[in-house]
């Protein structure tokens, strides 16, 4: 491998006519933009605590009220990425949301698309298109890129779920921005997305007559997740991966256009090794105690963590209980990767494999 100039070795009068000029060699810094074999990362293996984010965002649900936040987030930010920039991974945006009962978080639109993953308690709702949803944990609630949605909570106690969203996707595209909205007209059709689409295999006829539909389905309850989760375990081998992936039920493809999503299920004393990826991931943790090893970085995890996985990193993930079955739901940023042709899976565990 040829050894590339420096930008020192250049006469500085040629340098300063080239800043003046807005102009940069590539040279010096090409191997930078292009490394040899696996991408430089800046992201961080990273686990957050509930233990230590719940406590936190109940006191600033006593320091801020709703009106004061519009949104009341803590931000799951990536040290590795810088703390204001607001991103787990590189794609991946995650913040916990709390709202308490009887507020409202007011209608609003934007054009990067969010998920909701309910982390706790009971009564919250989303209203995406005037279609009001319930939220019960484990519940995952889509609010594609442009679709009106509010939430509201009518039950006791507080209610946190995950956001994710395309955030710093759409931010480096400078095609970020927001709409605000009176609150919607809710049609008398609570959760009709989910009457209609729940069954797999099995559609609205009049869906045969017309082009796909871009978010048919706006949540997708635990209930049937856990459950088909479940049944698949009973026709997986041992050495195989337990995850389903959360589609549009039209077309089968991913749910949202940059985001993918989907549950993996860890047998009891169950180690599974997903392959290296081009892909960055973030996984919230539903239920269960293990251990994940993140390019040999040891992260401990139980109940409603949420860890960063970095881009081509090596991924070993183990449930530490003999008895009890562990559930993960996992963000990530194949859909995009795909579409824009460079999504890989490495066979091996170091070098790339590209055609
Ligand atoms: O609930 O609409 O975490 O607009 C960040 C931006 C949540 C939301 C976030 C948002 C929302």
């Amino acid at each position: 491998m040829a050894e590339l100039g420096r930008l020192d070795e250049l006469p500085i009068e040629f340098r300063n006519g080239l800043t003046a000029q807005n102009l940069v060699p590539l040279w010096p810094s090409l191997r930078a933009a292009l490394p040899y074999e696996i991408p430089s990362r800046r992201t961080r293996p990273m686990v957050w605590r509930y233990a230590d984010i719940r406590p936190r965002l109940l006191e600033a649900g006593e320091l801020t009220p709703i009106e004061k936040a519009e949104r009341r987030v803590l931000v799951l930010a990536n040290p590795g990425l810088g703390l204001e920039n607001m991103q787990a991974t590189p794609s991946i945006y995650i913040g916990m949301q709390l709202i308490l009962p009887r507020e409202t978080a007011p209608n609003h639109r934007h054009s990067p698309s969010a998920v909701r993953f309910v982390v706790e308690g009971e009564g919250g709702f989303t209203v995406v298109d005037g279609e009001k949803l319930p939220m019960e944990r484990g519940d995952l609630i889509l609010t594609p890129s442009g679709l009106w949605h509010e939430h509201g909570h009518e039950g006791e106690g507080p209610v946190v779920w995950l956001d994710a969203l395309d955030l710093p996707v759409v931010y480096s595209l400078e095609a970020s921005y927001c709409l605000e909205g009176d609150p919607q007209a809710v049609r008398n059709q609570p959760d009709a997305s989910q009457t209609r689409y729940r069954r797999a295999g099995l559609l609205p006829y009049s869906a045969l007559n017309r082009p796909r539909a871009d978010y048919p389905l706006r949540r997708f309850p635990w209930r049937e997740t856990q459950a088909a989760l479940h049944d698949l375990a009973g026709v997986t081998d041992a050495n195989e991966i337990v995850q389903l992936a959360y589609v549009n039920p039209e077309t089968g493809h991913e749910c949202l256009p940059i985001l993918g999503f989907s549950a993996i299920m860890l047998r009891p004393g169950e180690t599974i090794r997903p392959p290296r990826r081009s892909a960055s991931a973030v996984l919230h943790v539903v239920e269960g105690d293990g251990q994940a090893a993140i390019d040999g970085a040891k992260l401990d995890w139980s109940d409603q963590d949420t860890l960063a996985i970095p881009t081509h990193a090596s991924v070993e993930i183990v449930n530490r209980s003999a008895t009890k079955t562990a559930y993960l739901f996992q963000v990530d940023d194949a859909p995009m990767q795909r579409k824009l042709g460079f999504y890989e899976e490495f066979a091996d565990r170091r070098s790339g494999s590209m055609r």
